[in-house]
């Protein structure tokens, strides 16, 4: 079971209007930064490349852009010099003879180079198209100032000229970028990195942070733009070693708490816009991340009103999945609540959805204790049964690795989360990891780096320190050798230009669920400094 697309019209929601007050007075201010070009770059022809993540410099000169005048089927692309979210103008003026035509202009943004490449009108996925971040504008009379509504996540602006007539052509000047985020770089502390690997790594992960904290935690500015609560769980938990902006994780909590069933199940994702709209998508691990993230939060904060609010919101939330947990301890997953893990289809979550349930439940008990709910004992029965089914039915011993109770197949997601749930002490965890190293890296077929987020942190839980920050180099070090300024969404090592949307042109290169070295860093790097 993976994420498909669902639509459950008969869902019922319970609005809580006082919690969503809440969430309302956390809505942040962004903050603006005025952002030039910094140079006009080019396409490299495929003969000459090697992969698409690369431009050329090209030998035009940024401070003399309104000198290349552009007609018909010309073009040239602005280079911001780094990533931003933001909104985009640019004066436009015509040179020549008088205009006796209207301008026709196509304007690209682009994240990396590949959607340059890409050509717009190939597209053929599952996706919308409306994701890909292009305009085509009509200019009647010029000079004019060309102001963009949409909002923008990109680095590079492709100015195409689709026609303006013989007669005359078109001239550009005082492109502006204006970059928004809720958080500035100056609320950072310094890091005190050494490795140069890693430093880097961590640059690029807070960046990817700020331009995903916008007035939510949005799990990508480019797509799909709102509040998954996967994505937003690990969004908190950098941002507690980095920016430490508490209202949004907090104004985050209070939307979702303040839009769940009737039933009390709690939505993947919501959007705020033009009000707040609860999606009508189900994942069983998202719902209990309500329950870790809110768990996380507090124990960061201490932030006791929030528990006395949001507190019957995760008891209901944990309530409801404990429903699919059998007299055994087993859970039973439905079609209608997938458990997600990964994007990945090619194994079987049933056991890593049983390791995020105890995950979970461990967490609850906390709120719980902190709370001072009587009734806490019951959840201390379920957590244990759910142990022992899981050491005794799901254990291989011969094999020193979890396995699927169906089909005794043995995946990495499953070994990850059991050790994450820390079914059995560290010493055993260790063994599970070495030998999870042995039977399963170098690692394949995994394409998102929320899994290898999950994967590098059960080797630090593990005592594997040294394989953890291998990954971590191997993997997020790798797409900054292909140059990434900000994180992806997806990447797979083994296949460059892999997508689960069907073209690299609607991925996401600046996302949430990426940005989390900043957390394995500051959790299990820097503060045993
Ligand atoms: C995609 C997005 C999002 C993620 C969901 C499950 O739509 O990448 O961030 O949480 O999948």
């Amino acid at each position: 079971m993976a994420f498909t697309f669902q639509i459950n019209n008969d869902v019922v929601w319970d609005y809580d209007e006082n919690l969503l007050e809440r969430a309302e007075a956390n809505i942040p201010e962004l903050i603006e930064t005025k952002v030039c070009p910094t140079g006009i770059v080019e396409r490299i022809s495929a003969d000459q490349r090697t992969n698409e993540f690369t431009l050329a410099k090209s030998q035009k000169n940024i401070l003399h852009l309104s000198d290349y005048a552009l007609g018909r089927g010309e073009s040239l692309i602005l280079d911001l010099g780094d990533h931003y979210v933001g909104h985009f103008s640019i004066e436009i003026n015509s040179v020549g003879s008088p205009m006796d035509a209207p301008l026709y202009l196509r304007l690209k943004f682009a994240e990396v180079p590949s959607e340059l490449y890409a050509a717009s009108e190939d597209y053929d996925g599952w996706l919308s198209r409306s994701w890909i971040q292009e305009e085509h504008v009509h200019l009647d009379v010029l000079p004019a100032k060309l102001q963009l509504p949409r909002r923008y996540s990109c680095r590079y602006v492709e100015l195409s000229v689709i026609d303006t007539s013989p007669k005359w052509k078109a001239s550009f000047s005082n492109p502006l970028f204006v970059a928004e985020s809720s958080v500035s770089m100056n609320q950072l502390s310094d890091s005190t990195i050494e490795d140069a690997e890693l430093k880097a790594i961590y640059n690029v992960s807070v960046k990817t942070l700020q331009d995903c904290m916008q007035t939510v935690f949005e799990d990508g500015p480019k797509r799909d733009r709102r509040l998954w609560l996967g994505d937003l769980r690990l969004q908190a938990l950098a941002n507690y070693y980095t920016f430490n902006d508490l209202f949004l994780v907090k104004r985050c909590l209070y939307l979702f708490g303040g839009m769940r069933t009737t039933e009390g199940k709690i939505p993947a994702n919501v959007f705020t816009a033009p009000e707040l709209t609860p999606d009508d998508t189900f994942l069983f691990d998202y719902s209990l991340f309500f329950i870790t993230t809110l768990y996380d939060y507090v124990q960061h904060t201490s932030d006791y009103d929030a528990l006395e609010n949001l507190y019957p919101i995760a008891k209901k939330a944990i309530d409801l999945a404990l429903e699919q947990v059998d007299s055994e301890g087993r859970l039973v997953l439905s079609e209608e609540w997938p458990v997600f893990v990964d994007w990945s289809n090619d194994f079987d979550k049933a056991t890593a959805g049983q390791a995020i349930v105890i995950y979970t439940l461990k967490r609850f008990i906390k709120l719980a204790e902190m709370y001072n709910d009587q009734q806490h004992s019951n959840y201390h029965q379920m957590l244990e049964k759910l142990i022992d089914f899981s050491k005794q039915a799901l254990f291989d011993n011969k094999r020193k690795q979890f396995v699927v109770e169906e089909t005794n197949e043995v995946n990495l997601a499953s070994q990850v989360w059991m050790v994450l749930a820390e079914v059995f002490d560290s010493n055993k965890n260790k063994k599970i990891m070495q030998e999870t190293i042995k039977q399963h890296f170098p690692i394949t077929g995994i394409a998102t780096p929320y899994m290898y987020h999950h994967i590098v942190e059960a080797l630090f839980m593990a005592d594997c320190q040294e394989e953890a920050i291998r990954l971590m180099k191997d993997y997020w070090g790798k797409m900054i050798d292909l140059g990434a300024d900000t994180f992806w969404e997806a990447f797979k090592p083994e296949d460059l230009d892999f997508s689960p949307y069907g073209s690299p042109i609607l991925n996401s290169y600046c996302h949430a669920w990426s940005c989390t070295p900043a957390y394995l860093i500051g959790k299990y790097l820097l503060a045993n400094e």
